[in-house]
């Protein structure tokens, strides 16, 4: 049986980041994937200036309304950049009606990078934020987003005793898995790590960490990971597919970035369209 998500979060016209990354992704996965946009944009807001803005908080309750009419059930819900405090209210009144025994709701908590909030972003919208994250199933914040919701300062250094500690506190918020993304111990490796809180077990993957700061890639890394998780992936597997098909996108762009204005190259987002036939094979192997 086809399975069915639905992911909230922004329309940015140009630069390849949220539902213009989960769309294709999760489709690929073969998932159904329902849209819900939090906002238009004529970029992201992450290198671009000038870009538009319009709000569609208003618009999310009339959707919802209508889809329990339908009587919609999904599989999975996913949200990630959401565009103001009330929306991250309305967004978790969603949750509690579209919510059922099977459906997984992963909360990506999108604020920042880089130990620095995102244009536009509030310490009473990261309350909000957490909150939401209470409600979630797995949440997969970036190292900054773990500082904001912990209210602890950003790591500049770590070691695995703390960034477990943070995935502990994390659960501790209320969501039953934490992931954090970003993860390096070394020079050479990249990753994600994660913590099952009904279990206690912990869970990495790794890759080798390539020298390019790129923009998008943690909405790779989620929209791959609720895939993979809604086709039912265990924690480990979901990460692992979701780490490797992350650095094979951040890989494929490196490959090309002489062919973009180089000032420009990091906010144009990652040449995924150049792998998703990996995304079908490691879709493919899953539970095998
Ligand atoms: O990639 C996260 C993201 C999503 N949507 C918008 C953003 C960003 C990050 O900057 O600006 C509009």
């Amino acid at each position: 049986m086809l399975k069915r998500i639905v992911t909230i979060q922004d329309i940015s016209c140009f630069g390849k980041c949220s539902s213009t990354v989960a769309l294709p992704l999760i489709s690929a996965m073969g998932v159904e994937t329902a849209v819900i946009p939090t906002a238009v944009l004529s970029t992201h807001t992450g290198g671009f200036t000038r870009y538009t803005f319009r709000d569609l908080t208003a618009d999310i309750p009339k959707i919802a309304a209508h889809w329990n009419n339908l009587k919609l059930h999904f599989d999975g819900i996913y949200t990630g950049y959401l565009g103001s405090r009330e929306q991250v209210q309305i967004i978790a009144e969603f949750f509690d009606t579209f919510r059922s025994d099977s459906t997984t709701i992963v909360v990506d908590p999108v604020m920042g990078d880089a130990g620095k909030l995102y244009a536009g972003f509030t310490s009473d919208f990261v309350l909000e934020m957490r909150k939401l994250c209470r409600k979630a199933d797995v949440i997969t914040p970036n190292l900054t987003e773990v500082s904001l919701l912990l209210d602890t300062p950003y790591p500049e250094t770590y070691t695995e005793a703390d960034i477990q500690s943070y995935l502990r506190r994390l659960t501790e918020l209320g969501c039953s898995t934490a992931v954090i993304t970003g993860v390096r111990y070394d020079e050479e490796h990249h990753g994600a790590s994660a913590y099952d809180s009904k279990t206690g077990q912990f869970y990495s993957a790794f890759q080798e960490h390539v020298p390019e700061q790129m923009h998008g890639t943690g909405d790779i890394f989620a929209s791959v990971l609720t895939g993979a998780l809604v086709r039912g992936a265990s924690l480990q597997e979901a990460l692992s597919i979701a780490i490797r098909f992350t650095v094979d996108c951040i890989q494929a762009t490196v490959d090309d970035l002489h062919t973009l204005p180089h000032d420009q190259a990091p906010w144009y987002g990652v040449e995924f369209e150049a792998c998703i036939d990996n995304l079908v094979q490691y879709t493919k192997q899953i539970g095998k």
